[in-house]
């Protein structure tokens, strides 16, 4: 596996990328053009410039997250075939810089979902928490303004003012799409993707939803091993493969981590390893990666990415908030350190064994 790092870019992250470097086993960064919207086509000057300051710095950029999807593809709109056509263009230009790892997501209206940003743990340190109920009891436009005022002056992807002004706009969107409608969206996607994907050897890798269940009441369909599989066997080309995300599966305590992965072998291209400690239904809070520390096994989980040869990007996902670091909610530079080298740790152990 080749560790990796999220970034947000010279302008948006706290973090920069010679204190990545510095981090033992580190050889690779995930980031994206930050400055462009869904359904754009990218720049080529500024991709190849993004790939510069990486390489500059001493590492590889391993891997695009996200190119965000357009909702007129998401809700099937009579428009998507124009912004399909741009996401063609964009794997194109990546593939032709040798980028050749995208990851996506296809939840309608909004990214992962958090009701809290910085909860305190009894140590003192702050991370991220989701608790049903919560949701259950409050409208969307209201959580966006939580979520943006408690976001330490950052703007969390996914959660992008512009994006949140057309809250009612996007609900309406997608008021009568089902989830059979929002999968069959999705394949009609992948399919359109496919020929840029082999003729650039590009790796299409959908994120897991997170939560993995419906939210404010919109359909979300990769939530479970049942799901993905038949993602994977609708556009059966190894180019449409998955994000696997143990943080966003866990949510669900039913998903089995390392079979999910197991049944998976070939389709993964990229792994999103964190650890999450559960309270009860639904109500959950995102723990140190150290299995201890949560309720994930965390040894399976690498053994079974290990199991099946996985030999592609990994990062450590949300951190906590410690030793006193201001940054994006999940993304300082401290606790998601500390992740990669369990991660790594666990990893080594493993392939001695
Ligand atoms: C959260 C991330 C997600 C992920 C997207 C992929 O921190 O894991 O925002 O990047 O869902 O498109």
């Amino acid at each position: 596996m080749k560790m990796s790092f999220r970034w947000f870019g010279e302008t948006h992250d706290s973090v920069k990328l010679w204190q990545i470097r510095q981090i033992p086993g580190m050889v690779g960064i995930i980031t994206t053009l930050y400055d462009t919207a869904p359904g754009d086509e990218w720049d080529l000057d500024a991709i190849r410039a993004m790939k510069k300051q990486v390489n500059d710095a001493g590492l590889d950029l391993l891997g695009i997250e996200s190119v965000n999807v357009h909702d007129a593809i998401k809700a099937g709109t009579p428009d998507r075939d124009r912004y399909i056509q741009n996401y063609v263009q964009t794997i194109r230009k990546l593939g032709s810089e040798g980028i050749r790892l995208v990851c996506y997501n296809f939840m309608p209206v909004f990214d992962w979902t958090r009701t809290e940003l910085a909860k305190v743990r009894p140590d003192g340190s702050t991370t991220m928490a989701y608790d049903q109920r919560k949701i259950d009891g409050i409208d969307p436009a209201e959580m966006f303004r939580q979520v943006d005022s408690d976001s330490n002056g950052f703007v969390l992807p996914g959660w992008e003012p512009e994006r949140m002004a057309r809250v009612k706009e996007l609900f309406e969107l997608y008021r009568h799409v089902s989830e059979q409608q929002l999968f069959d969206n999705l394949v009609y996607f992948l399919n359109a993707l496919m020929p840029v994907c082999d003729e650039y050897d590009v790796n299409m890798a959908i994120h897991i939803d997170d939560p993995c269940w419906s939210v404010f009441g919109l359909p979300r369909v990769i939530t479970c091993r049942e799901q993905l599989l038949r993602l994977m066997d609708a556009v059966p080309n190894p180019h449409n493969g998955v994000t696997l995300c143990t943080g966003s599966l866990s949510s669900n305590p039913q998903n089995d981590i390392p079979a999910i992965i197991r049944s998976l072998k070939g389709r993964i291209h990229f792994a999103h390893v964190r650890n999450t400690k559960h309270t009860a239904p639904g109500v959950f809070e995102e723990s140190a990666h150290y299995a201890a520390d949560g309720s994930l096994d965390m040894y399976a989980i690498v053994k079974a990415l290990v199991d099946i040869g996985f030999e592609g990007p990994v990062r450590p996902d949300h951190g906590r908030a410690i030793w006193g670091e201001v940054s994006m909610p999940g993304y300082g530079l401290y606790d998601r350190a500390l992740g990669s080298q369990y991660i790594l740790g666990l990893y080594d152990a493993i392939k001695r064994q």
